[in-house]
């Protein structure tokens, strides 16, 4: 199995970047935690039409997600009538469904859990010999001075210490890499808000933090050593910075796509207003129907790929 990424096809932007030289002395490749191997799953068979890979936290989610897209492509999901097929199986860790040129793919809370995903999905991508392939993620946030239900398209993302840097540990010692968005592609993919959505779109600073309590400054965790005011003015200041939203995988799917030569874009709906609380209680019904705004822009996104717009 050649495990190499042809020089010509990056230059032309077309395959993913697997810049991993030990994986030529691996003829076999087992993908654990998405249960797929690059020898005994005929990848390039089964995924070599994929061109758009969407990422969102929770396996229903994307689950819902691929009916939708699969109506909207009028293609049909994999598996059966009524509910697409989990793609992993029995590893319970992860879900991907795939509808034609779709895959959805659940990443779970926080970049650990994102990476090893998006790890392995540049793998099976790149066995399969997918080319110009769009990574997204289709998630959620907190938002600060934005309607709950804006859509906010990441056109810069940056970690807790507003730095657009991810920041990791390899073998002892501290890496630091840049968190590049792609700005044309996100504003590419802004242009199909549209003027008549029930909801708002806006392009912005996406702000990545390692928690959902401490790590975004909320005071309703089971510890806390901040107060209310530090709360507030901390908020005030990184939307001073022109921080639009808060989430939890920005920062290590954008790096990642970037070290991989996918185009990556994040698009996340606020479910609340952190200026006026921390606790979520958007009722069931809501929830569900804002999760699909960014669904719905990029849906438009690949129908108009396939002009089907
Ligand atoms: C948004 O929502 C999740 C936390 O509730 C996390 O995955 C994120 O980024
Ligand atoms: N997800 C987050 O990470 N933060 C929020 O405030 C809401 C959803």
């Amino acid at each position: 199995m050649d495990t190499t990424t042809d020089d010509n096809d990056i230059k032309q932007n077309r395959t993913v970047r697997v810049k991993n030289p030990h994986l030529l002395k691996n003829t076999v490749d087992h993908l654990y935690h998405i249960s797929l191997s690059n020898t005994s799953d005929d990848l390039e068979n089964r995924f070599g039409d994929v061109k758009f890979v969407c990422f969102g936290g929770t396996p229903s989610r994307m689950s819902k997600f691929t009916q939708f897209i699969s109506s909207e492509l009028g293609v049909k999901y994999y598996g059966d009538v009524g509910s697409p097929t989990n793609i992993t199986g029995s590893t319970d860790r992860y879900a991907i469904y795939k509808a034609g040129p779709v895959l959805a793919v659940s990443h779970g809370i926080g970049i650990p859990s994102l990476s090893i995903v998006l790890q392995e999905v540049v793998k099976l991508v790149h066995y399969a010999k997918c080319q110009d392939v769009e990574f997204f993620r289709i998630g959620t946030s907190g938002g600060l001075g934005v309607e709950p239900g804006t859509v906010v398209v990441t056109e810069k993302v940056v970690n807790g210490a507003l730095e657009p840097f991810h920041h990791s540990i390899v073998l002892g010692k501290s890496v630091k890499r840049p968190a590049v968005v792609d700005k044309e592609f996100a504003k590419e993919i802004y242009q199909f808000a549209d003027i008549s959505d029930k909801f708002q779109t806006v392009l912005g600073t996406t702000l990545c933090a390692d928690d959902f309590y401490e790590g975004q400054g909320r005071i309703d965790g089971a510890f806390c050593e901040h107060d209310h005011d530090d709360k507030l003015n901390w908020l005030k200041h990184v939307h001073s910075q022109g921080v639009c939203n808060i989430e939890m995988e920005s920062l290590g799917f954008i790096t990642m796509c970037h070290r991989a030569n996918v185009k990556g874009a994040v698009l996340c709906v606020t479910l609340l207003d952190r200026f006026k609380g921390d606790m979520v209680t958007m009722d069931h019904k809501f929830l569900t129907a804002v999760q699909k705004y960014p669904q719905i822009i990029v849906a438009r996104y690949i129908k108009n790929a396939y002009h089907l717009l």
